[in-house]
């Protein structure tokens, strides 16, 4: 083990199992924020591990302080690997409760040529597994190293789909929470949200899982975007963006990682969620005067609607972005100053709605 486990904390950072001021720094192992650290586990997880399943460390502190061995480390990354893979998160500690180091030892090594099993192996050189590598890959990283971030997404797809099958908040939350750790919000809904929304969206349409599933795994999602969106909150300024799902639907998720994703550019917005009425949207957009507001379609919409004509009212230059795969082809501009943008993807939606970062028109 390195002989100062706790060197690589930054100066000031501290956090309630960090040795009190003057207490003795520890000989006995690791505090729990350096081992969240470099596990990329949360420091609330790893208690919660803890306490409720006795996953954590073996020692404390006389203070009682949480001191993490080599072992225990080992012990956590087996559990976080485990739970990424959508093993329900008491089973999975059952099952490294049961290991001794050995066993431990091997299921770390299996395929990844790990350190972890290695003699003397440090926490710095605890290796990133499937679902412990989410870090972007640099520039030029070696092939090795892009396919794992790709295998990464894929396992914590599969492994969203599994937790919402087996109808497991716990380890959904867990699995979001992961994702967002280690991306940012628009590369977490692109490469791995996306993706298992798809998935839960044809099994669902194949008869192959519950609506409740569905329910699930979007109510669980919501509340970890709005998280980032408060974790952001006093980032953002200037007038509102107005975001809204079409009259009548439902589908709004995408406004919530727009929401988050604007969040984190400190554009502000105006959130009025899923099936907004369209006089009441026309009424939101004529009291907030935006610049841009972006309106969300997973249904199919008529050709025309009075909406569009509805926005003849509206007497300065407000760009209506639209996306999601319900709006038509060709939908016709209302005459004046307002002008209808349509994207295809969540990059070019934030590119548009952070270009235009809703100043007031005054
Ligand atoms: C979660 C979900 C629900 C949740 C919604 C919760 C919520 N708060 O949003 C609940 C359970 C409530 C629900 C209800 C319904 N749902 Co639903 N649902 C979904 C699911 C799984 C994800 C929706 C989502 O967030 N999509 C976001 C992304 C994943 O959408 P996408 O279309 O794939 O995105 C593409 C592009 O738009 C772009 N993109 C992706 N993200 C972004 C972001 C931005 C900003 C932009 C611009 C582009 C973009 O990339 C993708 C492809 O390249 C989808 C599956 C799916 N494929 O979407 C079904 C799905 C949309 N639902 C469907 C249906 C049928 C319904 C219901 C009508 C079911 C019913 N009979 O009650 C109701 C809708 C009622 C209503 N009036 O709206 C169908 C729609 C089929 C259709 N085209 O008509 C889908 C496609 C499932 C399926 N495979 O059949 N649903």
């Amino acid at each position: 083990m390195n002989p100062q486990p706790a060197a690589s904390r930054e100066p000031g950072q501290t956090e309630p199992d960090d040795p009190e001021p003057g207490e003795r720094a520890p000989e006995l192992g690791w505090p729990v924020g350096v081992v969240s650290e470099r596990l990329a586990i949360a420091a609330p997880t790893l208690r919660s591990w803890d306490r409720r399943h006795g996953v954590g460390p073996s020692l404390r502190t006389r203070g009682n302080h949480r001191r993490y061995t080599e072992l225990d480390i080992r012990r956590v990354l087996l559990m976080s690997r485990l739970t990424a893979q959508g093993v329900p998160a008491q089973s999975a500690a059952d099952s490294v409760l049961a290991m001794d180091s050995g066993a431990i030892a091997e299921r770390l090594d299996g395929g990844h040529g790990s350190a972890a099993s290695g003699e003397g192996g440090g926490l710095g050189r605890v290796p990133a597994g499937p679902g412990l590598s989410g870090a972007p890959p640099a520039a030029g990283a070696p092939a090795s190293e892009v396919e794992g971030a790709e295998q990464d997404a894929t396992d914590l797809v599969e492994a969203i789909v599994g937790a919402a099958r087996s109808l497991d908040p716990r380890t959904m939350a867990l699995l979001y929470r992961q994702v967002l750790r280690r991306r940012d919000v628009g590369r977490a809904w692109v490469e791995v949200f996306v993706p298992a929304l798809r998935r839960v969206g044809d099994l669902w349409e194949e008869g192959r899982l519950g609506v409740q599933a569905e329910h699930l795994t979007s109510e669980l999602l919501q509340s970890e975007l709005r998280a980032v969106v408060r974790a952001n909150r006093l980032r953002v300024a200037g007038v509102p963006v107005v975001l809204a799902s079409a009259d009548d639907e439902q589908h709004h998720l995408p406004l919530l990682a727009l929401e988050a994703e604007l969040a984190r550019h400190g554009v502000a917005s105006l959130f009025l969620g899923p099936r907004v009425p369209s006089d009441a949207l026309v009424s939101a957009l004529r009291e907030s005067q935006p610049r841009a507001a972006f309106l969300w379609a997973s249904l199919a919409r008529p050709q025309a609607e009075p909406f569009w004509r509805d926005l003849e009212v509206i007497g300065w230059p407000l760009e209506v972005v639209i996306g999601g795969p319900g709006w038509p082809d060709g939908i016709e501009a209302p005459e004046g100053p307002v002008t209808v943008t349509r994207v295809a993807d969540f990059g070019a939606a934030v590119a548009a709605l952070v270009r235009r970062p809703g100043a007031s028109m005054g």
